[in-house]
C-alpha cells in the first residue's frame, strides 16, 4: 500500500527515501558525491525525527487537554547511548528504512554504527534512568525527564601501555539530530546575593537579592514508546550567561573580564563529573545541581500553573521523583517557590513539597553521601540555607516528641551535621522532605532500612519501600540481539516486546533439543560476530570455542575485578603446571570506566591489561586462556558483547552492590550468572533457581559477622594455592619492566586489611568457576539453563519498576495517545 507522493511524515520506503534525499540536500547542502558518512547519518535520523514530530506534539496536546497527572524524573545523568536504533525499532520503521537504504545503495548496519553515544552518565544510575524513559512512553504514562546537557559526556577512555588515558567526550560537535533547541524556554536562575527579611502586614518575607543570575536554555529529545504511540520529552538544561552581561557599557580591559564571566556562566553545564560513588564536594557540581533544579521544577510550576488549579492540588498533578540526592536542593526550592514567590504559608507548602516528592537511594557506600559545607550554601544560596535550617528545626522537634531526652539521637539525624565545617546531610533532607524512600533491590532496601539509616525507618516506616531495578528488553534484547529475538518471537510470539514477563513460556523450551540447538547456534554467531568486531577495532584474537566470561562494569574496588583476576592468575599457574586435562579454553572479558582520580581503580585495569599481555603472549597458557580489557565501555559497546556472553560475572562483596542492572542483561541474554549473593542477584537466583547459577561466597551477614576478626593473611598461609597465585601476581611476573608498580594493591589486600574481602571469597569462587567448566563440557544442559534465565529474566524488565513506583509513590495513571499510524 504505497502512496504515490511520498510525504515527510510517511512510513513507506519511498517517503523515506524521498525524506533522506531532501535531508541532503536541504538541510546538509551535500549530495551523494560529497556526503560523509556522517551526513548520511545525519540525514537519515533527520528523516526518522520527520515521523515522529506529529506523534510528539499530540502527545503534549492530549496531556494537556487531559489535565494529567505527570511523572517528573530529575536525574543529573542519562545514559542514552544511540538513538537511531531504538527510535526505529519503537515506531515499527526498520523494514522501510531498511528497503530504502538499500535502494539508494547503503548500509543500515552500517550508518547507525555512525552515530555518537549520549554518553550523559557514569553507569548503573544513569542507565537505570535511561531505561525508566523507555519505559514510562511505552506504558503511555505521561512524563518528562529533566537533566542537564552536558557538552561533554563520560570521558573517553584509552588504554595507552594498559594505562587508563581520559579523553574528552565532545560528542556534540558534529551536531545532534534528536534534539530540538527551544530559546523560548529560558529559566533564570541566582546564585549568591543575600536575603533581605522585611516584615509585611505582620508577616516576614524573604528576598533574595544582589544574586547573580545564569540561565538554563531548555534542550528537548523525544522519548518514544514501543509502538509509536506515546512520545514524551527529555528536557536538558544549558547554561548561557543572563543578558545583564551588557557589553556596551564595558572598555576594553573590561570587555575581556565580561566575556571572561559569559564564559564562566557557560562552564556551568560543560561537562559531567566522572565519579560514580564518590563525593567531592566541588562548588561547581553544587551550582550544576542547583541549575538543574531550578530550572526543572520553575518548567514544572509554570505548567501546573497555565492548568489554572489552586496549589494544593499540585501533588495530584506533578509527580517528582529524585534520582539519588543529587536533586535534593529540590527540597528547599520547591519551598521558596511556594513561600516567598506564591505567599503560601509554611504548613502549606510543607505538605505540597512532601506530597509531590520522591526520593531513590542507589548506594550503600558511605563515600557516596553527599553532604555540602554550610559556607559554601551561605554563599551560593543563602535563601536555601536558611529553609534548609528551618526544615531541620521543624524535623527535630518532631523527633523530640517522638524520642524525648534522647539529644544523641538528635545528632545523629540531624539535617546539619556538627563539626569543624558545618555541613548538610542531603540524605537526611531527601528523606525528611519527600513522602517515599526507595531503594533498589530487596536486600538493599533491607540494608538501607536497616544499617544505613535504621533511626529514619523507625521514625518514617511508611515512607521506606522497595523498587527493584529492571532494564527494557526494548533496547537490551530486542534491539541489541536481533537474532536471539527473532528466534524468541518465531517460538512464543512477540507479546514479551512490552510483557517480558511472557518469556516465561520459553521454559518449556528449555527440554526441547531442538531449541536448545538453535539457541546454541545463536549465541555461537553472537560469539564469532563479537570476536569479528574485537579482532577489527582491537586486533584481538579471540577463539568463539572459548567459554566467554564477561565482566563488564565500572572498575571500583567493590565490584572486585581483582577477584576475577587473582582467579585468572590461579588457572595460569595450573596451566603452567600441566593441568590442563579436560580444561575448555576459556575468555575473560572485561570493560569498564574508572574514574579519573581513583588511582587504584586504575590500577586494577593496568593489572588486568599487564596479566593480559603475559598470558595472552604464552604459547601454552594461550589455547587454554586468554584475557582482554576492551577499552571505552559504552552503551553502544555493551550492546555488542552481552549477546555473545556465557558466563556474567556480579561477584561484589556482598552488601556493597546496590542492584546491579548488568546482571539482568546477561540474564535476558542467556548468560548464566556466577554471582555472590548481593544485589539484585538474590532475586535473579529468586526466579531462576539456584541450580542454574553459580552463586558463591559469603553472605552480607556473613561478611559483617567476620569483619572484626577478618584476617587475609590467614587465608593467604592456609591455602597454598592462593598463595602460590597472589605470590605470582606480585612478584613482578606481569610487570617485570615496570617494578613495583603493584605495590598498592598488594597493601591494599593485606597491610590496608581488604576491605572488600577478596581472599575471603577466592576459594569459593575458583570452586564455582570450576563449576562453570564442569557443566559447560555438556553444552546441551549448558544451553538448557541458559534457556531456563531468560525464561525467568521476565521480572527484570524496567516496565515492571515502572509500574510499581507509577501505582506506588507517583500516584499516576496511563493515557493513551491517538495514532495515525
Ligand atoms: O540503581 C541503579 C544502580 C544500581 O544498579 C547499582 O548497584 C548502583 O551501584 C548504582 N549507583 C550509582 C551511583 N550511586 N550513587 N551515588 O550508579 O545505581
Amino acid at each position: 500500500n504505497r502512496p504515490s507522493i511520498p510525504t515527510r511524515q510517511g512510513h513507506d520506503t519511498e517517503s523515506i527515501a524521498w525524506g533522506y534525499a531532501e535531508h541532503l540536500k536541504f538541510t546538509l547542502g551535500v549530495d551523494r558525491y560529497s556526503s560523509s558518512n556522517y551526513d548520511r547519518y545525519m540525514a537519515l535520523a533527520l528523516t526518522v525525527r520527520d515521523r515522529l514530530m506529529n506523534q510528539w506534539m499530540k502527545t503534549q496536546q492530549t496531556h494537556y487537554k487531559q489535565k494529567v497527572k505527570r511523572v517528573y524524573y530529575l536525574s543529573l545523568e542519562f545514559l542514552i547511548g544511540r538513538s537511531m536504533g531504538n527510535n526505529v525499532i519503537n515506531m515499527h520503521l526498520q523494514p522501510a528504512v531498511e528497503e530504502a537504504l538499500s535502494e539508494l545503495g547503503y548500509s543500515w548496519e552500517e550508518l547507525r554504527e555512525e552515530e555518537i553515544d549520549a554518553g550523559l552518565g557514569n553507569g548503573g544510575l544513569g542507565r537505570l534512568a535511561a531505561c525508566f524513559l523507555d519505559s514510562l512512553a511505552t506504558l503511555n504514562l505521561p512524563s518528562f525527564g529533566y537533566g542537564l546537557r552536558y557538552d561533554f559526556g563520560i570521558f573517553r577512555q584509552q588504554i595507552e601501555n594498559g594505562w587508563q588515558v581520559e579523553q574528552p567526550d565532545d560528542w556534540l560537535r558534529r551536531g545532534n539530530p534528536w534534539e530540538i533547541e527551544r530559546p523560548d524556554i529560558v529559566v533564570p536562575v541566582h546564585f549568591g546575593g543575600r536575603v533581605d527579611t522585611i516584615v509585611e502586614r505582620g508577616r516576614r518575607k524573604y528576598h533574595w537579592v544582589d544574586t547573580t543570575p545564569v540561565l538554563g536554555i531548555a534542550f528537548d529529545t523525544p522519548i518514544v514508546g514501543f509502538g509509536g504511540e506515546t512520545v514524551n520529552t527529555l528536557r536538558l538544561w544549558s547554561a548561557r550567561a543572563a543578558e545583564e552581561f551588557d557589553f556596551s557599557e564595558f572598555n576594553e580591559g573590561d570587555y575581556v573580564e565580561a566575556v571572561a564571566a559569559k564564559v564562566s556562566a557557560e562552564n556551568l553545564t560543560k561537562v559531567l563529573y566522572p565519579n560514580d560513588k564518590l563525593y567531592l564536594g566541588k562548588e561547581l557540581r553544587l551550582k550544576q545541581q542547583y541549575l538543574f533544579v531550578a530550572c526543572s521544577l520553575a518548567d514544572i510550576v509554570r505548567r501546573f500553573k497555565k492548568g489554572g488549579h489552586s496549589w494544593r492540588e499540585f501533588p495530584d498533578y506533578a509527580a517528582i521523583q529524585l534520582n539519588d540526592t543529587h536533586p535534593s536542593l529540590a527540597v528547599p526550592e520547591l519551598m521558596r517557590i511556594l513561600i516567598d514567590e506564591n505567599q503560601l504559608d509554611w504548613d502549606t507548602a510543607w505538605d505540597i513539597t512532601i506530597k509531590s516528592l520522591g526520593y531513590t537511594n542507589h548506594t550503600l557506600m558511605p563515600e557516596a553521601l553527599e553532604k555540602w559545607p554550610v559556607p559554601m550554601l551561605e554563599k551560593l544560596l543563602p535563601r536555601h540555607l536558611q529553609i534548609i535550617y528551618d526544615i531541620n528545626h521543624h524535623f527535630l522537634q518532631r523527633v523530640s516528641i517522638a524520642f524525648p531526652g534522647d539529644m544523641q539521637r538528635l545528632n545523629r539525624m540531624s539535617i546539619v551535621e556538627e563539626g569543624d565545617t558545618k555541613q548538610i546531610r542531603m540524605a537526611h533532607l531527601s528523606i525528611v522532605g519527600t513522602h517515599s524512600t526507595n531503594g533498589v533491590a530487596a536486600l538493599h532496601t533491607d540494608l538501607l532500612r536497616s544499617r544505613v539509616v535504621p533511626e529514619f525507618a523507625e521514625l518514617y516506616p511508611e515512607r521506606f519501600n522497595n523498587k527493584t531495578n529492571g532494564i527494557t528488553q526494548r533496547r537490551w534484547l530486542l534491539k541489541s540481539n536481533p537474532a536471539l529475538s527473532s528466534l524468541i518471537t518465531e517460538h512464543i510470539g512477540e507479546d514479551w516486546i512490552t510483557d517480558m514477563t511472557r518469556l516465561k513460556k520459553l521454559a518449556p523450551l528449555a527440554e526441547d533439543a531442538a531449541f536448545r540447538k538453535r539457541f546454541e547456534e545463536v549465541k555461537q554467531e553472537a560469539k564469532e560476530r563479537l570476536a569479528e568486531v574485537l579482532a577489527a577495532d582491537h586486533g584481538f584474537v579471540i577463539n568463539p570455542g572459548s567459554i566467554y566470561d564477561v565482566q563488564i562494569k565500572r572498575i571500583h574496588e567493590y565490584k572486585r575485578q581483582l577477584l576475577n583476576a587473582l582467579h585468572i592468575v590461579m588457572l595460569y599457574n595450573r596451566i603452567r603446571k600441566g593441568e590442563t586435562k579436560n580444561l575448555i579454553p576459556r575468555t575473560f572479558l572485561f570493560a569498564g570506566k574508572a574514574a579519573p582520580g581513583y588511582q587504584l581503580a586504575k590500577l586494577i585495569i593496568k593489572l588486568i591489561n599487564n596479566i593480559s599481555v603475559v598470558v595472552n603472549g604464552d604459547p601454552v597458557a594461550s589455547r587454554y586462556l586468554r584475557v582482554y580489557f576492551i577499552p571505552n565501555y559504552r552503551v553502544s559497546l555493551a550492546e555488542k558483547i552481552f549477546p555473545a556472553a556465557e558466563v556474567s560475572e556480579q561477584i561484589s562483596t556482598a552488601g556493597t552492590e546496590a542492584s546491579g542492572t548488568g546482571n539482568m542483561k546477561f540474564m535476558c541474554n542467556g548468560a548464566l550468572t556466577l554471582g555472590t549473593l548481593d544485589g539484585a542477584n538474590i532475586e535473579i537466583i529468586d526466579e531462576v533457581g539456584r541450580e542454574n547459577a553459580f552463586i558463591f561466597g559469603l553472605t552480607a551477614e556473613e561478611v559483617a559477622d567476620l569483619r572484626p576478626r577478618y584476617s587475609p593473611f590467614d587465608l593467604y598461609n592456609g591455602d597454598k594455592e592462593i598463595k602460590a597465585a597472589v605470590d605470582l601476581l606480585f612478584s613482578g611476573n606481569f610487570n617485570f619492566s615496570e617494578p613495583g608498580i603493584f605495590e598498592p594493591l598488594r597493601r591494599a589486600l593485606f597491610d590496608q586489611g581488604d576491605f572488600y574481602m577478596h581472599l575471603a571469597d577466592l576459594r569459593s569462587y575458583a570452586d564455582a568457576q570450576k563449576q562453570v567448566q564442569e557443566l559447560y563440557r555438556n553444552r546441551d544442559d549448558w544451553n538448557r539453563k541458559a534457556i531456563l534465565n531468560i525464561a525467568h529474566s521476565g521480572n527484570f524488565s524496567s516496565d515492571r519498576t515502572i509500574r510499581q513506583y507509577a501505582e506506588d509513590i507517583w500516584n499516576v495513571q496511563p493515557c493513551p495517545v491517538d495514532t495515525e499510524h
